[in-house]
């Protein structure tokens, strides 16, 4: 695949702000003339938002059926969205993607990550987002400011202490890699989104 747009990845655990602060990265694209869609997993096409339906709002899922539907709906979503956009240099701003499955069906039901790591290499291959912001917060902020909002889904329903390996998780992945800008979530959003502002300038000075 020849990618000419760039993959963006918000990234974080229940309520931290990645909707809100997805709003704020497609204004700032659009006040710099960058074409771009945002989208979100598990979702973003017919299947995938038919399968998160299931994942989040369905009856009982098993923690296998779980895993394989995260990436059933991801392999869809990269064939039928993020792929055609970004080789027509359309940057892809996606509220979670792989990470969140190392985090929570890693992290948070044990899967192993050799097992995470084998279904990411068939459904993706090498295709990495190229910005993964990760937004970071205790656990109970994030529950605080979800709880104002929405009655809890499937996985909103887990425990603090499955949370609390969701973040360890997403925090050990955030250092294998230079493509993770970290940012602490419990800051004000103005100071949230002076700290995002400047990864989307590193990105963009780096894409030109
Ligand atoms: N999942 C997903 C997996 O288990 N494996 C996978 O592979 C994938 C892809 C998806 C669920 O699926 C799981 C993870 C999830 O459980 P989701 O809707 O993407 O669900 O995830 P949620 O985390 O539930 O998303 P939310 O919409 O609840 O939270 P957000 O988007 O992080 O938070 P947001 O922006 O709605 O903000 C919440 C409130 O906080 C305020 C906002 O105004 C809002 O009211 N806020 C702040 N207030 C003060 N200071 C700040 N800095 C603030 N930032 C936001």
């Amino acid at each position: 695949m020849s990618k000419k747009g760039q993959f963006i990845t918000i990234e974080g655990t229940e309520g931290v702000g990645k909707s809100t602060n997805i709003a704020f990265i497609e204004q700032w694209l659009s006040e710099n003339n960058i074409q771009h869609i945002s989208t979100r997993e598990p979702g973003g096409t017919e299947l995938g938002e038919s399968l998160r339906q299931l994942l989040l709002h369905g009856g009982e899922v098993s923690d296998k059926a779980e895993l394989l539907m995260m990436f059933a709906a991801r392999a869809q979503h990269l064939q039928q969205k993020i792929k055609p956009a970004l080789e027509q240099g359309i940057w892809v701003v996606c509220d979670r993607f792989t990470d969140s499955t190392f985090a929570y069906q890693g992290g948070g039901r044990h899967f192993p990550l050799e097992t995470i790591s084998m279904l990411e290499n068939l459904v993706h291959g090498d295709l990495q987002p190229d910005l993964t912001i990760l937004l970071d917060a205790p656990i109970e902020i994030g529950m605080a400011r979800a709880a104002k909002r929405s009655a809890s889904d499937r996985i909103e329903a887990e425990s603090v202490a499955f949370f609390n390996r969701v973040r360890e998780a997403f925090l050990q992945r955030s250092q294998q890699s230079n493509r993770y800008s970290v940012i602490d979530a419990s800051q004000s959003l103005a100071e949230v989104q002076l700290s995002i502002e400047g990864s989307l300038k590193a990105l963009l000075r780096a894409d030109s």
